[in-house]
């Protein structure tokens, strides 16, 4: 069954949001163009309380997009954003979601961040998205939205360790560091993942 997984599409990562990624907004249309060519369709949402120790605000004297050590992990701290219930958190008006069947929420722990729609970054609590898939018989995912260098990326590595087939939809997602991203894409072709342009998309 060919799902596709919709990362984070949330107001405060697209321009004019507190932790806007570059450009996007230009991958909407798109993810809603090509939903028709899947059997299921999941979303993410990074929803945090305000008190979140990923915001640089929570951490006296300190800068955002500085890194420290969390609970001997390394964390950046970033402005404060999807906070649950704001505007910021709230999927992009623009985003169409009548085909979505479930929406996973990830960050909610305030004392670890979320990247990866599956586990937290420490690897100690499941979000249940491996379960849900594998009962849907989920097997073949592909991934788009946002960001590419941060929730895009651990979703696909979370995915390929799981043992699903995983595929980046290199058009539909951008990246808070394009430059570190390049990086991240050979980790993912390494690991097994496949990377491939959406007019490549098969019906
Ligand atoms: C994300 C940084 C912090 C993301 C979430 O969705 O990529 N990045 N929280
Ligand atoms: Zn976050």
């Amino acid at each position: 069954m060919k799902t596709l997984i919709i990362i984070d599409v949330q107001n405060d990562f697209i321009p004019g949001g507190s932790l806007a990624v570059p450009k996007g907004d230009e991958i909407i249309d798109l993810i809603n163009a090509f939903q028709e060519k899947f059997d299921l369709i999941i979303a993410t949402q990074d929803w945090h309380p305000a008190g979140h120790s990923s915001f640089a605000a929570n951490h006296l004297g300190k800068e955002e997009f500085e890194t420290i050590q969390l609970h001997n992990q390394e964390q950046v701290l970033w402005p404060i954003h999807c906070v649950q219930n704001s505007h910021g958190a709230a999927f992009s008006s623009s985003l169409q979601t009548s085909k979505i069947e479930a929406v996973f929420r990830k960050g909610m722990n305030p004392e670890i961040d979320s990247y990866s729609g599956f586990f937290d970054n420490a690897h100690a609590k499941s979000t249940g998205l491996a379960g849900y898939l594998k009962e849907k018989n989920a097997e073949d995912l592909y991934f788009c939205g946002l960001a590419a260098d941060y929730c895009v990326y651990f979703s696909i590595m979370d995915a390929l360790n799981i043992g699903f087939s995983a595929t980046l939809i290199e058009d539909a997602t951008r990246a808070i560091d394009p430059s570190k991203f390049k990086d991240l894409k050979e980790n993912i072709l390494q690991k097994g993942g496949k990377i491939v342009e959406s007019k490549n998309l098969l019906y």
